[in-house]
């Protein structure tokens, strides 16, 4: 890839509409809306910027891989990637910048009529639900609860109500999702933002396209730059 263009890996929906206020105020403005666009390649008002859009998961796989130069993701989507792939040989992530966009929280939730206190209490063994194997079983083990990990890959909150298990982890910000399934919190885990981070490989050979926009990112955060 050339050294005179710069790709940012973000994902549709809640990141992409909270990242663009800061593009906006970096300069950059995305030419095509992905609501409407069927493309995966966005072009910007810089030529040499472009967006590429991937699912939320993938972010960290792309900037890592090079097939971005910086990206935007969740701080559990980076956890949760850090821990599948750390075993490995990577070349891992720069993550300069907590943009402080899509906020949420992660957390344990159990059926309203479930005694959580009591059955932790108890020493109970816990079936949890999760697409967050690593935060949940680092969680867990911290508190000594012993519980039995079930990969899901979305629609948490119907696990206890089918049986499949006692508890989820995931993620909430409302809140309005666990109230709908008649789920109640029961432990706040972490607070959760976006961050941008960076392939290091980049921030070498591009450090001159790079290093004025974590700038202008972080100027627009409010932070000294
Ligand atoms: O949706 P997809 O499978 O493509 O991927 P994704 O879920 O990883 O992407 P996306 O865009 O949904 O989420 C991207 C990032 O946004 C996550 O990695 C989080 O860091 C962050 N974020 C912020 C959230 C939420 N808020 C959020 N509320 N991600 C998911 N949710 C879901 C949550 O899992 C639950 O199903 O929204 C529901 C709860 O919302 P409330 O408002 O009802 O509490
Ligand atoms: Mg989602």
């Amino acid at each position: 890839m050339s050294t005179d263009t710069l790709t940012l890996a973000l994902s549709k929906g809640r990141i992409f509409d909270e990242t663009l206020p800061l593009l906006r105020a970096a300069g950059i403005e995305v030419l095509e809306d992905p609501q409407t666009s069927r493309k995966l390649i966005l072009p910007t008002n810089r030529p040499g910027v472009r967006v590429v859009l991937v699912r939320a998961t993938d972010v960290p796989t792309y900037v890592e891989h090079g097939g971005a130069d910086l990206g935007v993701c969740g701080k559990d989507t980076l956890i949760e990637h850090a821990a599948a792939w750390g075993g490995s040989a990577h070349v891992g992530l720069y993550e300069p910048l907590d943009l402080g966009i899509a906020r949420c929280r992660m957390s344990v939730a159990v059926p309203a009529e479930f005694d959580y206190v009591r059955a932790v209490h108890q020493g109970a063994r816990l079936r949890v639900a999760t697409k967050y194997v690593a935060i949940a079983r680092e969680f867990f083990a911290a508190k000594g609860v012993h519980v039995d990990l079930i990969k899901l890959y979305g629609s948490m909150e119907l696990a206890p109500l089918t049986g499949l298990a006692d508890a989820i982890v995931d993620l909430v910000s409302t809140g309005n999702t666990l109230k709908a399934n008649r789920l109640v919190e029961v432990e706040r885990i972490m607070d959760i933002s976006s961050r941008l981070v960076v392939r290091p490989a980049s921030l070498k050979v591009k450090g001159a396209l790079i290093r004025p926009l974590l700038d202008a990112f972080a100027q627009a955060l409010g932070h000294a730059a």
